[in-house]
């Protein structure tokens, strides 16, 4: 009787987005190029523009730039498009072509890097202010569906605090009809900014997709200047972060997923034909089922067949041990 040797191969990528950051390869690109331009060159060569994680990537990458004194980028930027209702906490996209909300003349701007909260400016529009300032605002009640002007100066948390307590929340927009109500209730209170519910994580994204709560601001950064800085860099200079102006040229760091691969041995001895196709696909199917019943999905099921010991004098001190592999 010979003996086949099944292999199994696991590929367990799972999701580039899923990864840990120690299965990443980490590249250092000495070209110079806008962040936009860098991503590019990041998804075609590699597989992003680089997330840090934490200070020992932070460490690998400038140990990888040494006696570099410009900037490189990297995959951060703050998405001053991207926000969420105080009643929600879900991500959405208020792009300055929005039906109803509608950003006041230039705005979102993020003066300072530090406007993360939303206010109606002039009772209909949009302005993005530091959440800290202290305004009216508008509460919400689902129980009678009523807008609430509570003419009381607060900061956005406090507004929040105080809506959620005595009604329901902090108001959204999300309908045509919601903003003319607001604006009705509005209407002759003189108010000029009257917190609403909207407002963002500040630089919460990078290009991957992935999260990260590590920074590595400089001093005084990130300070969107002349509200122009929207994508993070390494200042190989300082050892450290800073926001720039997204279309200046500058190196890059990208990272590479590594794709794991484990593979499983398994010497099968039966008195069946395992060189039956049919017997083959048989305990295929069963293998494949098990590991789908283990939640695993992402694998490929390979036959080798390899010579019988028995018929391999000279290698005969392998008897003992697993099949061979020529994977
Ligand atoms: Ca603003
Ligand atoms: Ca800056």
């Amino acid at each position: 009787m010979e003996e086949t040797c099944l292999l199994l191969i696991l590929l367990l990528s799972g999701g580039l987005s899923t990864l840990p950051p120690h299965s990443r390869e980490y590249h250092f690109v000495n070209q110079r190029m806008n962040w936009t331009e860098a991503q590019s060159y990041c998804r075609e060569h590699f597989t992003d523009l680089v997330t840090i994680y934490n200070s020992n990537i932070n460490q690998l990458l400038l140990s990888m730039a040494q006696n570099i004194n410009e900037w490189a980028w990297i995959g951060l930027y703050n998405d001053r498009y991207s926000w969420k209702w105080s009643m929600e906490g879900k991500l959405f996209y208020v792009g300055s072509t929005h039906e109803f909300l509608i950003w006041a003349n230039s705005q979102p701007d993020c003066v300072n890097a530090n406007e993360y909260c939303v206010a109606l400016q002039g009772q209909t529009q949009m302005n993005d202010r530091p959440c800290g300032d202290s305004y009216p605002f508008l509460c919400y009640n689902a129980k009678n569906t009523s807008y609430i002007l509570v003419k009381e100066n607060q900061t956005w948390s406090a507004a929040q605090s105080y809506c959620r307590t005595y009604h329901t929340d902090l108001t959204s927009i999300r309908s045509k009809e919601e903003k003319s109500n607001i604006t009705l209730t509005l209407n002759g209170s003189g108010v000029q900014y009257v917190w609403i519910g909207l407002y963002r994580d500040p630089w919460a994204s990078w290009s991957d997709n992935t999260t990260s709560t590590f920074t590595d601001w400089k001093s005084l950064e990130p300070d969107n200047y002349i509200s122009l800085e929207y994508c993070g860099a390494f200042d190989l200079k300082s050892r450290k972060w800073a926001d720039g102006y997204c279309t200046t040229r500058h190196f890059f760091f990208c990272f590479t997923a590594v794709t794991k691969q484990t593979v499983v041995k398994m010497k099968l001895q039966s008195e069946a034909d395992m060189h039956s196709t049919e017997i083959q696909q048989q305990v295929s199917q069963q293998l494949s089922g098990l590991m789908l019943s283990e939640g695993l999905t992402d694998f490929r099921i390979r036959w080798r067949k390899v010579q019988s010991h028995r018929d391999d004098q000279l290698k005969k001190q392998d008897v003992d041990g697993d099949c061979k592999t020529e994977v």
